[in-house]
């Protein structure tokens, strides 16, 4: 994940109403329910007022976003699981989540973002949390997977995390990176998917694409009526563009709700896994 800046945070949380509504739309699920199938559970028969969370604002490295504590904490509330932001930061803003109760604490440095599970142990992690919400909502908006050929730009952490769940998911995955030894090697990994030869040509030809890079898709390579899941940041494209294929992005929502899904995942019992051949 890029670093954000608060100029790329401002405004989310008053968009979250209007989020949820377009991935109703494009996806056919609200924020919550991608989440939750990004990650393999069943958003029904969850009840997420059982918990409580925590953001805690962490100042080491290059310090506090201004807006990102707030707007992580704005989301986790937006899907129904009720989270605070701590007055205090790091160590004593952990204190203070567990001292009020928190089941789940939210938090990033300048390397990982995590939310923390206090009495499972475990963590989920933002690289695959944000790697399944992308590709779970590319999966909503094409009507499945299976069988399709999908393109992957980037074969960072990101990328690699998506060419695994495409893998699982039986899509035809290529993959394309700029250091094209980046992605032979993700490709020796997953038997089965290929390597683009040329980046343009691939991108010109596809109706699936998952933008794991840090660099948009140029606008006049974009197929009418493609479909382009992208938790790359920057992300700006002109109207024209916007117009001609589906956008799905966020910087922050998707990722950080399969990342609540994922940890709220690890106090469930089997019961609330979806059942494999319901993904299509
Ligand atoms: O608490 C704060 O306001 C800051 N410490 C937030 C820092 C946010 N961190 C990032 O944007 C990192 N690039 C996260 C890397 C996650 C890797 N998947």
């Amino acid at each position: 994940m890029t670093r954000l800046t608060p100029s790329m945070i401002h405004g989310l949380s008053d968009e979250l109403t209007a989020l949820d509504r377009s991935l109703l739309k494009t996806v056919g699920m609200d924020l919550m329910s991608l989440g939750f199938r990004a990650v393999g559970l069943d958003p029904a028969g969850i009840n997420l007022r059982d918990y409580r969370a925590a953001a805690v604002p962490i100042t080491s490295g290059l310090g506090i976003i201004g807006g990102f504590s707030r707007t992580i904490a704005d989301t986790v509330n937006d899907m129904g699981l009720p989270c605070f932001v701590t007055a205090a930061t790091d160590v004593n803003g952990f204190g203070e989540a567990v001292d009020r109760g928190a089941d789940l604490v939210l938090m990033a440095d300048d390397v990982q973002y995590m939310a923390y599970n206090i009495k499972a142990g475990k963590y989920s992690n933002n690289s695959y949390c944000t790697a399944a919400g992308y590709v779970e909502a590319l999966r909503g908006a094409a009507h499945g997977l299976r069988g399709k050929p999908v393109l992957v730009l980037g074969a960072g952490r990101v990328g690699t995390n998506m060419v695994a769940l495409l893998a699982a998911q039986g899509a035809e995955t290529t993959v394309a990176d700029v250091e094209r030894a980046k992605a032979a090697e993700v490709v020796a990994r997953f038997p089965g998917t290929v390597c683009a030869e040329d980046i343009e040509k691939a991108t010109a030809a596809a109706d699936l694409i998952l933008n794991a890079s840090p660099t948009p898709i140029k606008g006049e390579l974009i197929r009418p009526g493609a479909i382009i899941s992208t938790p790359g940041i920057p992300h700006v494209y002109d109207e024209a563009t916007l117009r001609k294929a589906t956008f799905i992005h966020d910087p922050l929502a998707i990722g950080t709700a399969a990342m609540v899904a994922q940890a709220i995942g690890f106090s469930l019992g089997k019961e609330h896994l979806l059942q494999k051949e319901a993904k299509k």
